[in-house]
């Protein structure tokens, strides 16, 4: 008797992305089912069960791989900051242009005035890049509305991308991101005073909406210290949301190490993480977010390190950042391939990062492989090896993808 799925997709060679010994989890002659949203069938076709498909596809050889994900984006925003760059380029740093009331907290400002339409037809069009290219997960931070009502109207407008295109949004609250410009004056210390709202007010009020999936910080000099980063990961816990962290981004103040005490999903950025902060970071679980992306565009120097992160077995994602300060680019095979030019990662650890290990960043295990039972999002390139998806930069783009099960795009 033959099983019946809702797609099946012939003579197609699978990047499984699962640990089967061969390079890519690579099935040369593959065949996968798909039913109700899940995969219920990826493996060779010489032992493929019988199946009866409502719709069928000779694949003649193209390539399939999980579908992307972007594990670490700020897409909603109002504004630009295209003359804060003209001004890099005349000399001043980025950190310069953010202590002169610049940098983040301008973004603050044009998103503040924007109306949830509005945000939501520009972030749309943002996020309507990423998926030309595969992307079919996609997590998107708060940070840029820096009080309650207006750090709800961007999860609300990030939620809606979810609901609206044919992506998994995961949201992440970032209260944390920079200091809103009326606590500048309060007395004291201004940023122990905004910690103090985030915690106590904005983040039982964000995690009763049920908004935010995740809670993440700036921790850096130009963000907030360890000990109030602290304050915000004991504050998500008691909330019962998983935490992660911006860190050692620009200097080294021991984020990541302090994220790895709370169990957190990811530590992102890390160019500056310590050798011996690094067992700590294996030993909680926690995958590594590279962002090359913001490195390229900051014209940084630092390297993350790579090859301790390779000895202690720590998962490696990379993602866009895509944010309008620190890295404009909508394009997670261009930051697969920045991965691989600028941080060495082999094209097989850059399209891991964006599929597997990116779904680990975000806590999501039945995602970023192609494996009986899990989730049915598959992108299918015409090329003839998957190094050509890092390899080449604007080459690519998927003949089509599948998202919870619904074949989104066909060309
Ligand atoms: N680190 C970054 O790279 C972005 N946020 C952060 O915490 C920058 C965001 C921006 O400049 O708008
Ligand atoms: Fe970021």
């Amino acid at each position: 008797m033959s099983q019946h799925c809702d797609w099946l997709l012939t003579n197609i060679r699978i990047a499984t992305m699962v640990d089967n010994g061969l390079p890519y989890g690579e099935i040369a002659a593959g065949v996968i089912a798909l039913r109700e949203g899940q995969i219920v069938y990826a493996g060779a076709s010489a032992d493929a069960p019988d199946f009866s498909a409502d719709q069928a596809l000779d694949c003649a050889g193209r390539w399939a791989t999980p579908g992307l994900v972007d594990c670490h984006t700020h897409l909603v925003y109002g504004g630009d900051r295209a003359r804060e760059f003209e001004m890099r380029l005349q000399g001043r740093s980025y950190e310069e242009i953010a202590r002169s009331g610049g940098g983040i907290v301008s973004t603050v400002k044009h998103t503040r005035a924007a109306s949830e339409e509005q945000l939501f037809s520009w972030a749309s069009r943002r996020a309507r890049r990423l998926l030309e290219e595969g992307v079919t997960t996609l997590e998107i931070k708060s940070g840029y509305g820096l009080d309650l009502d207006q750090e709800l109207k961007m999860l609300r407008v990030a939620r809606r991308l979810g609901e609206e295109l044919p992506v998994t949004v995961c949201t992440t609250f970032l209260g944390a991101h920079a200091l809103p410009p009326e606590f500048a004056e309060v007395d004291g210390d201004p940023r122990d005073a905004y910690i103090q709202c985030v915690c106590e007010q904005m983040m039982p009020a964000v995690a009763g909406s049920g908004l935010a999936d995740a809670v993440d910080v700036f921790c850096e000099g130009i963000g907030f210290s360890p000990a109030q980063c602290e304050r915000v990961f004991q504050a998500a816990q008691a909330a019962g949301l998983p935490v992660k962290g911006h860190v050692e981004q620009l200097s080294d103040l021991k984020g990541a190490r302090l994220a790895a005490s709370y169990g957190a999903l990811s530590v992102d950025h890390i160019e500056y993480l310590a050798a011996v902060d690094i067992p700590a970071i294996a030993a909680a679980g926690s995958v590594a977010v590279l962002l090359p992306g913001a490195f390229y565009f900051l014209h940084e120097q630092q390297k993350p390190p790579v090859a301790a992160l390779r000895e202690h077995k720590i998962p490696m994602a990379v993602a866009t950042d895509l944010n309008p300060g620190t890295s404009p680019i909508a394009s997670l095979l261009l930051a697969m391939n920045q991965a691989a030019v600028l941080f060495g990662l082999t094209p097989e650890e850059a399209l891991r990062g964006a599929t597997r290990n990116g779904a680990l960043a975000l806590g999501l295990t039945n995602k970023g492989l192609l494996a009986t039972g899990m989730d049915a999002d598959i992108a299918m390139w015409d090329i003839d090896h998957p190094a050509e998806l890092t390899y080449a930069v604007n080459f690519n783009r998927p003949s089509h993808i599948w998202q919870g099960g619904q074949c989104v795009h066909s060309s």
